[in-house]
């Protein structure tokens, strides 16, 4: 039996990295009756390699964090495991930036207490000065805040801030994050075909790459991203610089979005929470789930 890492993952196997191994192999995914067996990227699993070299998963290792993406229907699956570091990735140009989805990934870290850092792409694209003040909004509240341009190959901040940890790119389609993923010496998968024509290649299964003492995940677009339902006063909380402010509200139940004597909203009035910040809050809030 030898431990492996979980690469990708097709119908009835795995392409997995076993410690200690320079190639990847192809296990297969052992059927088990009334139990779901889905290994995703980033698990680790116990594999037995048979005398002819095929390699068979035995059991996946028990997940710490486990990324959830909820689809149209409502049901959720599994995206990534065991990540320990959320790369948000948000192009400044084409495609114009998201920010709700943005804030949404960060609300999300929040809510399951794992570590996010926001990384802004296309900075050659983009006005100068738009930017500088989208990065501000972020440095600000104290996440670890990156511009690179992956296509001209600066990634270097970006390859120090993932140095030894479990990260995962996350984001729109479009901002770069197979780019980044690439600069950094992981393959896109095979078959990347763009479901939006064009030639665009568009990733359509997560993959993972490993690092020495990490790895970092390359996943497919989110274009809407739920964090499920959520009241007020969680969402507040997930919004770092309304944590304070919520409390000096005159409702202690106070939704911010229009109760008289909010300190919310004065906050953004008064310019100490960013519009933008405070409208991704509204959209959240007011999302229909
Ligand atoms: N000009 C410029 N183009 C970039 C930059 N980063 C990425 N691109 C380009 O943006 C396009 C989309 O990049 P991808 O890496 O495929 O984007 P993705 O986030 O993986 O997209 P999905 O797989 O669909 O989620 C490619 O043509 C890249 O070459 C950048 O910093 N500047
Ligand atoms: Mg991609
Ligand atoms: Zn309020």
């Amino acid at each position: 039996m030898q431990r492996a890492l979980v690469v990708s993952t097709g119908k009835n196997s795995a392409t997995i990295s076993v410690d200690g191994e320079q190639g990847l192999r192809v296990a297969q995914l052992r059927r088990m009756t009334g139990e779901r067996f889905m290994p995703v990227p980033g698990d680790a699993v116990i594999v037995r390699i048979l005398e002819d070299g095929q390699a068979l998963v035995e059991r996946i290792e028990p997940r710490t964090f486990a990324l959830e993406r909820r689809s149209a229907g409502g049901r959720a699956k599994t995206m990534a495991s065991n990540v320990d570091l959320l790369v948000t990735v948000t192009a400044l140009a084409s495609p114009p930036p998201r920010l709700v989805t943005l804030d949404q990934l960060l609300v999300f870290a929040e809510i399951e207490n794992i570590e996010a850092a926001v990384v802004f792409t296309k900075p050659d694209l983009a006005d100068v000065a738009r930017a500088r003040a989208l990065l501000a909004v972020y440095e600000h509240l104290k996440y670890p805040t990156l511009e690179i341009n992956p296509k001209a190959g600066a990634i270097d901040a970006l390859r120090e801030m993932i140095a030894g940890r479990r990260a995962l790119l996350v984001g729109n389609s479009g901002v770069g994050k197979s780019t980044i993923f690439r600069a950094l010496g992981g393959r896109s998968s095979i078959g990347e075909v763009s479901r939006y024509g064009l030639g665009r290649q568009t990733t359509t299964a997560g993959r993972l790459y490993r690092m020495a003492d990490g790895f970092l995940i390359d996943s497919p677009g989110i274009n809407e991203f739920g964090v499920g339902t959520i009241d007020a006063r969680m969402l507040a909380e997930a919004f770092r610089e309304m944590r304070a402010p919520a409390r000096d509200c005159r409702f202690s139940d106070c939704t911010h979005l229009q109760e008289p004597d909010c300190a919310v909203r004065a906050g953004v009035a008064e310019g100490r929470i960013a519009e933008s910040r405070y409208a991704s809050y509204r959209k959240i809030l007011l999302q229909p789930t």
